[in-house]
């Protein structure tokens, strides 16, 4: 071949001058190895890789456009200063010196001026140097650091440990042993397709029977052996009646609930309301499927459920919901056994500071801007604020005058036009990103951030083994990556991150999360694929520690003591459901609006600026079933008003069969088009304070173009 042609083809060798490097991707936190091609230092092609162990060459559709969020125009080269108005997105180009220095004088005389919880330290979607912000904002000394698990992650966390005990975060479907498996509100494979989709597609393989919760047809919901199909924010209800039919045909487990649970009686008294009649009437499913549902958990106990970081508690009774989802675990004896669901870690190698290591306490928690009104938050999730009320805050008096922001993405929340009005109150505002973004248009100063194929990192894979991700290009302009940022900051403040060995650079950040490993970062970099197996893999639980459980109580709580210690209205003990419709003027706009479920090809605000994701849909687009599309004269390609009790914004209609009748699906994130504009700042799940995404009211109307 000629030398044109090994280019045009990318093939790599020597005559074409393409190497192939192996990197990590990271875009999602998927963590899937690929190979990158590179030549003269730039990428040419990302593709799955094959030769790392554990890898089998897939890769997602974001995956492979990597190389367009790489080059995109909208980088983030030098750091900037604004010198338009706030939004208008002028800025001029300053030195990371002038950048460090303004950045330590403003945030220095706004504690003076106001006192340090004046300032709020965020981090958004990315997690591996988030514990370092409350590292940073402990010596600053501010209590209001916050997270974008103000929306995900944490209500499903804190209804967990509500119920199971302190440390139970997350639960592991045993995949590996289950004989059936409910996927409640989990599309993995669109949301994890290439680690959590293929471990599901395994086990279905080895003959494992599905049950999938989901008000769409997905492709997860077509492995299913039975599909039910809730009305979104409904499967309080739906739990409740599947424990109903499992109590009165005998299948609990008794002996289990008799030594490891408290309050059973009072539960099984209140899920005796759920009759199969009641809970289709709730939620729409057919009597049948929920007990067929039921019988086949009931009589193949012990299953696990598997769900996800956010739709179940993007619902005003988010919470709650959950716990009654949760206690089919505790009903059939299910959590903490083999072929049930176990707790994560510490049956695996823990890496020391890290969104999953160990919570660092903040400093006075209790003077936090969301202590009073979510009190559960406060006990559970005690190492960050709630902090859907940004806009509020920064309205009040005695509130937020100052930003201090790594990856924030204001579109992820409701009312995001308040969240805008706010920020022009604001003394100073600083971002951090990889690009331009909206958030950053607001800000004073803004930081080039590097994406993980421009950085170095310490990655823990799997249960025990750790990996050296090596930069595979070198940054783009001027780019660090966030813990230098953050080591910078602190130097020039004269603050320090770590109580010993302070930090100063991403080298000493990584050096220090490997000490609980045993390895060094020498051996590391050193060893074969830069992959290691810890020496001091922490042994995995037995079923016995996982129920020593650390409740108040000491028991499984199917009457949450933490819940009902917050002496607050919707704060109850046993899994209440509440019905959100009750909330809604649904006369006025009678169908459900459910929000922001997941599209292979869209990750939130960020694919939106990546046209070979965007050119499959570049504005969200308004599904509805044909039927409702008929119903209100509507059609495939219509301009459509749809229109909530706090805004209106035009979409274009699309008709989807998998939608489930009497909903709207839209997608969020996308910049001017983005629903969370008319999306209600005040419609919350009192526990939790998040938003209802999933199950919020709209009417849709034609809208000449
Ligand atoms: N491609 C892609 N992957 C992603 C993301 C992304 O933006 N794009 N985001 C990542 C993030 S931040 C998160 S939190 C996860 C989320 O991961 P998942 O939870 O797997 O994704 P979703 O699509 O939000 O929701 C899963 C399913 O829940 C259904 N659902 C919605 N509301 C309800 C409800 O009230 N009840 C029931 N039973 N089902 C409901 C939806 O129809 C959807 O099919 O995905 C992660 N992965
Ligand atoms: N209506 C509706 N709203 C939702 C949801 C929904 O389902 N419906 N989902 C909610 C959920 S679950 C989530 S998780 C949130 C997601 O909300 P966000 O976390 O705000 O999501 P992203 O769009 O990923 O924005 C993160 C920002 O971080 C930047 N970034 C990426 N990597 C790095 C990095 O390594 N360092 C730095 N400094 N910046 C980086 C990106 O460029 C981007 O600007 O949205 C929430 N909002
Ligand atoms: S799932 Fe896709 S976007 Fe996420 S890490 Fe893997 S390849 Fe990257
Ligand atoms: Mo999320």
């Amino acid at each position: 071949m000629k030398y044109d042609e090994l280019l045009a083809a990318k093939i790599p060798g020597e005559e074409s001058g393409i190497e192939v490097k192996t990197g990590i991707c990271g875009f999602c936190g998927g963590k899937c190895f690929v190979d990158v091609y590179c030549k003269d230092g730039k990428v040419v092609k990302i593709e799955g890789n094959k030769t790392m162990p554990g890898a089998n060459g897939r890769i997602c559709v974001k995956g492979a456009a990597m190389k367009q969020a790489l080059y995109n125009p909208k980088r983030l080269l030098y750091p900037m200063k604004r010198v338009g108005e706030r939004g208008e997105g002028k800025f001029e180009r300053i030195s990371w010196d002038e950048a460090y220095s303004t950045i330590a004088e403003k945030l220095n005389a706004s504690k003076e001026k106001y006192g340090a919880d004046s300032t709020l330290f965020y981090v958004g979607h990315p997690k591996w140097f988030r514990y370092q912000m409350t590292e940073l904002a402990n010596s600053y000394g501010t209590c209001n650091m916050g997270s974008e698990s103000s929306t995900c992650a944490y209500a499903i966390m804190l209804a967990n440990q509500a119920t199971y005990g302190k440390g139970i975060r997350i639960m592991m479907p045993d995949l590996r042993r289950a004989k059936v498996l409910v996927a409640w509100a989990a599309n993995v494979l669109h949301t994890n397709p290439v680690t959590q989709g293929s471990n599901l597609i395994n086990a279905i393989d080895r003959g494992m029977k599905l049950i999938v919760v989901d008000p769409r047809c997905t492709p997860t919901s077509e492995l299913a052996h039975i599909h039910l199909r809730p009305l979104p924010g409904t499967d309080g209800a739906l739990a409740l009646g599947m424990a109903r039919v499992i109590i009165t045909e005998n299948l609990q487990n008794q002996e289990y609930i008799d030594k490891y649970t408290l309050g059973y009686e009072e539960y099984k008294e209140y899920v005796m309301q759920f009759t199969p009649e009641r809970v289709e009437e709730l939620t729409g499913v057919p009597k049948e499927d929920m007990i067929a549902a039921a019988r086949l958990l009931g009589e193949n106990a012990p299953f696990p459920i598997m769900t996800t970081a956010s739709p179940l508690v993007h619902n005003i009774n988010g919470v709650q919901n959950v716990r009654a989802i949760n206690l089919l675990l505790a009903l059939t004896g299910s959590f903490g056994v083999p072929g049930g669901c176990m707790a994560p870690g510490p049956g695996r190698a823990m890496l020391k500071d890290t969104f999953m290591g160990p919570s660092k306490e903040r400093v006075h928690p209790e003077l936090d801007l969301s202590h009073e009104e979510f009190p559960a938050w406060a006990k559970i999730n005690y190492h960050e604020i709630q902090i859907i009320r940004l806009a509020d805050y920064i309205e009040q008096e005695n509130g937020i005058k100052s930003i201090l922001s790594f990856g924030m993405n204001h579109h992820m929340w409701p009312r995001v036009d308040r969240v805008e009005k706010a920020f022009d109150k604001l003394d100073f505002f600083v971002s951090a990103d990889i690009y331009m973004t909206d958030t950053c248009k607001y800000a004073d100063i803004v930081l080039p951030v590097q994406p993980s194929l421009e950085r170095d990192q310490i990655e823990m894979l799997g249960l025990d083994t750790l990996y050296f991700h090596e930069h595979v290009v070198e940054p783009a302009g001027e780019a660090k990556s966030d813990m230098d940022i953050l080591a910078g900051i602190a130097d020039k403040m004269g603050l320090q991150i770590g109580d010993e060995n302070p930090i100063h650079s991403n080298e000493d950040f990584m050096n220090k999360i490997l000490t609980p490993t045993g390895l060094t970062l020498e051996e590391l970099k050193a060893s074969p694929n830069h992959m290691l197996k810890s020496k001091h893999v922490m042994p995995g639980r037995s079923s016995e520690q996982i129920l020593s459980v650390k409740t108040p109580s000491g028991k499984i709580e199917f009457t949450s003591s933490v819940l009902a210690s917050c002496n607050k209205a919707g704060h109850d003990a046993l899994p209440i459901y509440h019905d959100f419709r009750e909330q809604l003027p649904l006369d006025q706009y009678p169908l459900i609006l459910s929000t922001g479920s997941r599209k292979p090809q869209l990750f939130h605000s960020r694919t939106y600026r990546m046209s070979w994701l965007t050119d499959l849909e570049n504005y969200p687009l308004v599904e509805i079933h044909p039927s409702d599309a008929e119903k209100y004269g509507l059609k495939e390609g219509d301009l459509v008003d749809l229109t909530t009790p706090v805004g209106s914004m035009d979409f274009v209609l699309c008709e989807n069969a998998g939608t489930l009748k009497g909903t709207v699906n839209i997608y969020h994130g996308a910049g001017e088009k983005d629903i969370n504009y008319i999306m209600d700042d005040n419609y919350l799940d009192p526990i939790s304070g998040f938003p209802g995404f999933k199950s919020y009211c709209c009417r849709l109307e034609k809208k000449e173009r």
